[in-house]
């Protein structure tokens, strides 16, 4: 089916200095994850996930909404390509529900679910977009869950055969495959904090559920390896550590979330081993398990929103060694996360110093923000200050490769607005506008901002 471009009905935007030349062969790009626009979490012999179990559980989720229905992407692809092809852009990162693939997460393929990206992954070719698949985006089948979830090791294994499944079948066609997003994330929130599914609170008991996905990683590099030549990386989240206070304890504290938040998942990744961590548990890890982790990747995603404010714990008796303290002095999005672009620069430089020549060639794989985006009389959506942070953000990336940083392409989260976890619906983060009880889809300004800025960007040789 072929769906006609879309019209761009919102107003242009003010800005109009274009972006300087990026390298030859850059990537342009967006990013989705299954969960958050999919819906039909019940279709076609899809399993449930911990994040339809966790949503419909009463107090998780701030609106008591569930991705059940979300952008109805699952029927809704072919406008979504369109959109995309509208934008020009190069690649879309989009992530496979394990639970569609197979439903308790064991054992053989859902042929239903692998037709759905079959269809998917054409359209995009069709369209000229590079189809860059994600494994693992949070939505772990609620039957692997019951079995221990990330905290159980067997888990990893399961990971592999899963990605070995959706390698054979896509892996003529898929440009590049992220094995995880954001295991820190998944860690933190989901197994330390409560705070996202499954939602158990171990704080730094959670540790294993570091070990096993870097592990399920490793294993599925190798099984993707043996499947398809494409590319393979995994996608992490960084956030700049700044400290407030000065005391030595200050500084420890600046420290310990450094090898938390940036360090506990590339350390290993990079050939390092574990950085420190207090209260973590290293029986876990196994003899060779550090190898199987450090297999080489082609690709580092890296997903950046903002820096991190801390200070030394007010309260000796907190479970964890620093207090998270708000970023005074910025402006801030919806979400109140302070708009800092000279701290994507100060990361991949960091980084860069800090790996050296470990580094694998970088991809942004994520960077957005979320405001309050509505529709005018005219059914136009105006979001100058998502211009403004895109603008503001690429142009910190330029100074980082112009500094030397190998980074190779760029993904706005998000294509659409979407269901943002345990905020619901109330966030929004999208290019383009989605009005949840019609489904209609209204481009904003920053989608026609952003299809102009690939369009004239040119190649710096
Ligand atoms: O929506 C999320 C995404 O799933 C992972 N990275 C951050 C985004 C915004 O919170």
């Amino acid at each position: 089916m072929t769906v006609p471009l879309p019209e761009m009905t919102s107003p242009p935007p003010r800005t109009t200095v274009p972006l300087p030349d990026f390298p030859a062969g850059f990537v342009w790009g967006v990013s989705t994850s299954a969960y958050q626009i999919e819906g039909a979490t019940s279709q076609d012999g899809r399993g449930a996930s911990i994040w339809d179990r966790f949503a419909h559980t009463p107090g998780t989720v701030v609106d008591g909404s569930t991705g059940d229905t979300a952008c109805d992407h699952y029927h809704r692809y072919a406008e979504d390509v369109a959109l995309l092809a509208g934008l020009g852009v190069d690649a879309y990162r989009f992530s496979v529900a394990w639970p569609r693939i197979q439903p308790d997460g064991t054992g053989q393929a859902n042929s239903d679910g692998l037709a759905f990206y079959d269809r998917l992954v054409d359209s995009l070719l069709a369209r000229g977009v590079d189809p860059v698949a994600t494994l693992f985006h949070w939505d772990l089948p609620q039957a692997l869950e019951d079995k221990g979830g990330w905290l159980a090791r067997d888990t990893a294994g399961r990971f592999a055969d899963y990605a070995a499944l959706v390698a054979g079948r896509l892996g003529d066609r898929v440009a590049l495959w992220l094995t995880l997003n954001e295991p820190f994330v998944h860690m933190s929130y989901g197994y330390g904090l409560g705070t996202h599914a499954p939602g158990q609170t171990r704080f730094f008991d959670a540790f294993p559920v570091a070990h096993h996905q870097l592990l399920g990683h490793g294993l599925a590099v190798a099984a993707l390896r043996a499947a398809t030549g494409g590319p393979v990386g995994i996608t992490n989240n960084y956030s700049p550590v700044r400290v407030l206070g000065d005391t030595d304890a200050d500084h420890l504290a600046r420290a310990a979330y450094h090898a938390l938040h940036n360090r506990l998942f590339t350390d290993p990744l990079l050939g390092r081993g574990y950085p420190e961590i207090p209260g973590a548990d290293a029986t876990v890890v196994h003899p060779g398990d550090l190898d199987t982790i450090a297999a080489p990747i082609d690709v580092l995603g890296v997903n950046y929103y903002n820096p991190t404010g801390v200070r030394a714990p007010s309260d000796p008796d907190s479970p964890l060694p620093f207090d998270l303290v708000p970023l005074d002095g910025y402006p801030t999005t919806s979400f109140g996360w302070p708009v800092d672009p000279e701290g994507l620069r100060e990361l991949l430089t960091g980084l860069r110093a800090e790996y050296g020549d470990r580094l694998p060639p970088i991809q942004i794989t994520e960077g957005g923000c979320s405001y309050d985006d509505t529709i005018d009389e005219q059914g136009r959506c105006h979001d100058p200050e998502r211009v403004a942070y895109l603008d503001g953000h690429l142009r910190a990336l330029h100074r980082a490769i112009v500094d030397g940083v190998d980074v190779r392409g760029y993904y706005v989260w998000s294509l659409l607005d979407n269901f943002e976890w345990a905020e619901g619906y109330t966030k929004r983060f999208g290019l383009v506008h989605v009005d949840f009880d019609t489904q209609v889809r209204t481009p904003k300004t920053s989608y026609g901002w952003y299809r102009d800025q690939i369009a004239a960007t040119g190649t710096l040789e």
